[in-house]
């Protein structure tokens, strides 16, 4: 039987969505604490406890539609889990669909970042985490998590947001390219204006949001492999998505990272949470209803 975000009653059929959540449960290339890929279901199930209406946007952005696909069985081969990330992504964006993926670990950003360049020319990939992920390869594998903004960057302008961990060789690397993370600390100091400079480094009109939960202050998701101190809050993170939606065309994004804890079940509650605000900013903003 299928996990449904939100619950069955409140799934729209394939043809009518809006936005196509993707599970895909991928960790083999997580480093330090793995089974992000028990993630997808454990957000499914949490997103049954949520409130379908947002009061925030006086809205209940399930109306627009919002479809499950089936957990799929990924292929522990890198390659071939990254082809398939990439053939998943690009039949939803040509139906004309956001795609939603839950990771797993941050390496199946690689196929879906893909598949957006694939469909669209025009693209900024805005990348939410502690840690800048900038590794030509990591452990020998081009592929690893660790090398994500890296690959993406092969592809199309990154702009990068919350960071607060990085090896010497990638900052040396981000001077020289010119792309200097908008840091943690950053936004910390000055919320207000760090977004501002987020929104003005995202020139193109098209934006793919990846965001590794450990973006967040481990007090706030200590569930992930590689938590770092001093990350954002949920009001800072939730306002930098709801201005850059606001301003930017978001034609998908991901939320990766997430291991589950045992006994610990807010975590998930709190990506269920995420997402469904991300789906809810983007309803209000762009006006999207079920087709
Ligand atoms: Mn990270």
């Amino acid at each position: 039987m299928g996990l449904d975000f939100l619950g069955a009653p409140y799934s729209a059929g394939l043809d009518v969505a809006s936005f196509v959540i993707s599970p895909f449960p991928y960790d083999a290339t997580a480093s330090y604490g793995t089974g992000a890929r028990f993630a997808p279901a454990r957000i499914l199930e949490a997103s049954s406890q949520l409130e379908l209406f947002d009061e925030e946007l006086e809205a209940s952005p399930y109306n627009a539609g919002i479809h499950t696909l089936e957990i799929p069985e990924v292929p522990i081969e890198p390659k071939k889990a990254r082809r398939l990330a990439r053939e998943i992504a690009r039949d939803i964006l040509l139906g004309g669909k956001v795609p939603v993926f839950l990771g797993g670990d941050h390496s199946i950003s690689i196929g879906v970042i893909e598949a957006v360049t694939d469909v669209f020319e025009e693209v900024t990939v805005l990348h939410l985490d502690a840690h800048t992920d900038m590794r030509n390869e990591y452990q020998g594998s081009p592929l690893s998590h660790a090398c994500v903004a890296r690959r993406a960057s092969e592809l199309c302008k990154v702009v990068q947001a919350g960071i607060r961990s990085s090896s010497e060789a990638e900052w040396k690397y981000l001077r020289k390219v010119g792309n200097i993370p908008v840091t943690a600390s950053s936004i910390k100091r000055d919320m207000g204006s760090a977004t501002r400079e987020i929104l003005e480094r995202i020139t193109n009109q098209n934006v793919y949001i990846t965001l590794d939960v450990d973006c967040l202050d481990p007090s706030v998701m200590p569930a992930t492999g590689t938590p770092e101190p001093g990350g954002l809050d949920w009001f800072e993170l939730i306002h930098i998505l709801k201005q850059v939606i606001k301003h930017h065309k978001v034609v998908g994004f991901d939320v990766v990272e997430l291991s589950p804890l045992p006994g610990i079940h807010f975590p998930e509650f709190t990506c269920a949470r995420l997402i469904y605000k991300m789906i809810g900013y983007m309803v209000v903003f762009r006006g999207l209803s079920k087709k």
